[in-house]
């Protein structure tokens, strides 16, 4: 290969043979201009050269930075880089076997916080046709994040990306979509930097695109406000309030192109680290640890960059079926009898409740592993009692543990020093802190196999003693009631105080990184906790999900609080102490969507809030709205009126069972949800745009989301609404169908804006035209409703002579590990033709339990009245009305994995 020093010099294709065929590609790597003049930086297009707090001339020109007061309001930096600021290539780019490797030298002379690397070494690897990362080092041991992402081992044969370099005024990188030409984003900028505790990387976006996702933050917009905002992120015990950085990592975006085209970035790294938005538009990425690793998925589907995304870190395997059904929890019952009572609410007004939880307050004196004899003696009887109902039970656990019992005889404390299990300071004696049970702790390190097994002989007893079906993990931030050790605090050394904090809370400034937590320098077995901090969870959810597996035999659930990329895999997550508002409720929305997108799908709100009081209002909203989060839990806070669905009387009562039977009748569509999401990524919850990218009017709604792609709900945030304003996107037919389970009051509307009747007893959800749904007759719990008969409805688009409606089913016994592996499951689809038949397939039938189960109705929506006669199979079946665009058949008796046919005529 030639190297000619031209800015502008296209790289000769490189032939390359792919196993198996004779096949040739270019890769169209080029030199190119930036895309900027040089010196011609807009205001807004500045990247801030003091990220830290306290700019001055002095400190900004120390730096070689220029500095500029810039009076209108709306954050533009004071000190900004000029162009040129970076590294510079040292060598052409050098072709390896699946990309390229490029050679950097450092421009500039005048340091940012000091241990600046002179020379990096730039790698682009093309992994896979729509995959491509980009990996930028130094030669200093650094931490790499432990996940795996494989890929093709070679170039791809047809990537849908094109990279290019820029080489002056500084070196950066550009990748563009190779179908539309468009960008995806550039790096041709000033400010690139890499230095021991601090990494920067500003990247271009591409005009007229909207960027979406990170966290976890409490997001106000789901379509991210560029205009100068920062999110940073650090695990932290943190309730939403805004930008602040919460309990889990998730560095990961997603970008939609002014031609509906979508890409998604991650940057797996596990330091603390932050973004700061810029209306370029831009993103300037930072960390105080590890590399540079950044993944671009190239889409161009939102759905498909999800698919691509949750291909590479893993997905969530599909969730026992109990645990789609509704929870009830809360902190503070204080009393077995009290848990009692709000599930006799629940049952007094036949309110559907799959799983009831118990809170720390059930163990002795917050001690894991433990019930307290005094106010829950009886709750493993009483549990073995709801079991029969066929409601589950699920309880929580802390990871620290308590190491001041008398008389040392409380096992995980024993059991762990015999192990060694716990994280230690640098002199290795464990590190102390205060948590729960609010007093001295060891921290147990799960990065460490002998944790595992130590943490699953404890679950496995546990079980023993109450007959839990799923555990719920909190605190694993790890949260911490002081910072860094109990006694010492942390030492005074740049691990514990790092040069640069990015915008991460830190209520006191002497706590440095330990707010809340534990010290930087905190040794685990496999690293610092400075690298680990933000994978404890992580690191906690396999081992917790063996140990229920172990206990059970079964599925299993676990709920974990602080999450990271590939946390899917294991656990699902609750958006934490979030404060009974509207404000919240709102939120809550957004947040389930960016977890979709982070690809753990089985997530929800605390329903009714959990910070302060509730209100009946609020309440019902909120239970109206939780009965599509797809983990549905009620959770309360500590000395707070009870918010159990009973608790407020009948109305809210009916209400919140209106609302749950609609989602029970639902399961079997939500059930098919997670296996899709598990055999293809896709998501669960999904916003507009994802089904609709080509709409401009969908990319900023985010008080709307899809099931899937065939349900549209849209739930009233506002308190005192009685109404409110909906989009249904034009070029599909839809169908109302707020009250869900009575067909007849369905019926087709109008697209576009719409303000549609709220009252207080309606949730506003539409049946999207061109889909079908596999529905089950609803029951208060899922062990009843499970053998009830099934319903199929079929919404017509406008194709074919008459409309056509297509759908897919997901069927199992609901608990067995592994059914997909196995074959254990039913699949089926079933569409309405061109040609007025109903057809139904059988693709798999590995579950003898679908012989017991049955369709017994189908509903046809938006087809001609005037059907003269039906045929089941050729028999002629007359029990059906068809009146008012609408087809229903009854009295059906198909069986669940039987093909069959239907004519109509
Ligand atoms: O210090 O277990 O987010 O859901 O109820 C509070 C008691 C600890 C925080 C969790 C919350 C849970 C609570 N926990």
């Amino acid at each position: 290969m030639v190297w000619e020093g031209a800015k502008c010099f296209l790289f000769v294709p490189l032939f390359i043979l792919v196993t198996g065929e004779n096949c040739h590609f270019s890769n169209n790597i080029s030199i190119v201009e930036p895309l900027t003049e040089e010196g011609a930086l807009s205001v807004a297009e500045r990247i801030d050269c003091h990220p830290e707090p306290d700019v001055s001339r002095e400190k900004c020109e120390s730096r070689g930075c220029f500095y500029e007061i810039v009076e209108e309001e709306g954050g533009a930096p004071w000190c900004y880089y000029p162009t040129g600021y970076g590294y510079m290539m040292l060598d052409e780019p050098a072709e390896t076997h699946d990309g390229y490797m490029v050679h950097l030298r450092r421009s500039v002379s005048l340091p940012m916080f000091g241990g600046e690397s002179q020379d990096l070494w730039v790698q682009v690897f093309f992994q896979t046709d729509n995959r491509l990362r980009i990996l930028i080092t130094d030669d200093k041991p650094r931490f790499q994040v432990p996940i795996e992402i494989p890929s093709l081992g070679g170039m791809p044969s047809n990537p849908e990306y094109t990279v290019s370099f820029t080489s002056s005024p500084t070196f950066g990188i550009r990748v563009n979509r190779r179908s539309s030409g468009e960008l995806v984003l550039d790096t041709s900028l000033p400010g690139l930097v890499f230095s021991d505790q601090f990494i920067q990387l500003p990247i271009r976006l591409p005009t007229g695109s909207n960027l979406y996702g990170w966290g976890e933050n409490e997001q106000l917009s789901f379509s991210h406000d560029m205009n100068w905002n920062t999110f940073g992120l650090y695990g932290r015990d943190q309730p939403p309030s805004g930008a602040t950085n919460m309990y889990g990592v998730h560095p990961r975006l997603t970008i939609l192109d002014k031609n509906g085209d979508t890409a998604g970035l991650l940057f797996l790294n596990s330091a603390a680290q932050e973004i700061s938005l810029t209306p370029m538009p831009g993103a300037i990425y930072r960390t105080i640890g590890g590399l540079l690793d950044v993944y671009i998925f190239l889409g161009p589907s939102p759905e498909s960059v999800v698919q691509q995304y949750t291909g590479a870190i893993g997905r969530t395997p599909i969730p026992p079926y109990w645990s789609l059904g509704f929870h009830l929890c809360r902190y503070g019952y204080d009393s077995l009898e009290n848990m009692q009572a709000a599930r006799d609410r629940m049952v007094m007004y036949k309110i559907p409740q799959d799983a009831q939880w118990g809170d720390i307050d059930i163990m002795e004196r917050q001690l894991d592993f433990t019930i307290d004899a005094e106010r829950f003696g009886g709750l493993a009887e009483y549990v073995r009692v709801i079991k029969e109902e066929g409601v589950r039970f699920v309880t929580i656990l802390d990871p620290c543990i308590s190491i001041g019992e008398p008389n040392c005889t409380y096992k995980p404390y024993d059991l762990g020093e015999q192990f060694g299990v716990w994280i230690n300071k640098p002199n290795g004696e464990p590190l102390i802190g205060r948590v729960w049970p609010n007093d001295p702790v060891y921290f147990p390190d799960y990065t460490n196999l002998r944790t595992h097994e130590w943490w699953q002989i404890l679950i496995k007893e546990f079980h023993d003693l109450i007959d839990f079906d799923g555990l719920w993990i909190d605190m694993n931030e790890p949260a911490n009631f002081v910072a860094g050790d109990l006694n010492e605090g942390c030492a005074a050394t740049a691990t514990n105080y790092p040069p640069y904090l990015p915008h991460v809370r830190i209520d006191d400034a002497k706590n440095g990184l330990a707010d809340k937590t534990i010290c930087g320098d905190a040794v685990h077995a496999t690293g610092d906790h400075y690298d680990l901090h933000n994978m404890f969870g992580w690191f906690q959810s396999k081992p917790t999900l063996n140990g229920v597996r172990e206990a059970t035999g079964k599925r299993g659930l676990v709920l974990s609080r602080s999450t990271f990329v590939g946390s899917g895999r294991w656990v699902a997550h609750w958006l934490g102490d979030n404060f009974s508002n509207w404000s919240n409720l709102r939120a809550s929305v957004i947040g389930m969507l960016q977890f979709n997108q982070f690809g753990i799908p089985f997530v929800g709100a605390d329903i009714c809030g959990f910070i302060d009081d509730t209100t009946p209002e609020l309440c019902s909203r909120w239970q109206q709205l939780g009965a599509f989060y797809p983990f549905s839990r009620n959770h309360n806070g500590l000395g707070n009126i009870e918010q159990d669905p009973g608790f407020f009387g009948e109305e809210i009562a009916l209400i919140t069972r209106d609302a749950l039977n609609i989602r029970y009748n639902l399961l079997p569509y939500l059930y098919t949800l997670f296996y899709s999401h598990y055999t293809q990524g896709s998501t669960v919850a999904r916003a507009l745009w994802h089904e609709f990218p080509q709409d401009n009017l969908t990319r900023t709604i985010d008080d709307q989301f899809m099931w899937g792609s065939q349900l549209l709900i849209s739930p009233v945030l506002t308190q005192g609404a009685t109404s409110r304003n909906i989009y249904l996107p034009p070029g599909s037919r839809w169908f109302s169908a707020s009250n869900f389970l009575d067909w007849t009051s369905w019926k087709e509307v109008d697209s576009g804006w719409v303000e549609v009747d709220a009252p207080l007893d309606v949730l506003p959800l539409h049946v999207r035209g061109g889909y079908a749904i596999p529905l089950q007759v609803p029951a208060v719990n899922t062990a009843l409703s499970r053998s009830n008969p099934f319903q199929l409805v079929f919404a017509l688009d406008n194709n074919g002579r008459n409309g056509e409606a297509r759908g897919e089913l997901f069927f199992d016994d609901g608990d067995t590990i592994d059914t997909v592996e196995s074959g254990e499951y039913l699949l089926t689809s079933f569409m309405y033709n061109k040609d007025d038949e109903i057809e139904y397939i059988v693709h798999n039938d590995g579950w003898s339990g679908a012989n017991l189960l049955f369709i017994e109705q189908i509903l046809v929506v938006g087809c001609p009245d005037g059907v003269s006669s039906i045929t089941v199979n050729g028999d002629l079946h007359s029990d059906y009305i068809n009146t008012d665009g609408q087809l229903i058949i009854s009295n059906l008796k198909l069986q669940l994995n039987q093909p069959w046919i239907i004519q109509l005529e």
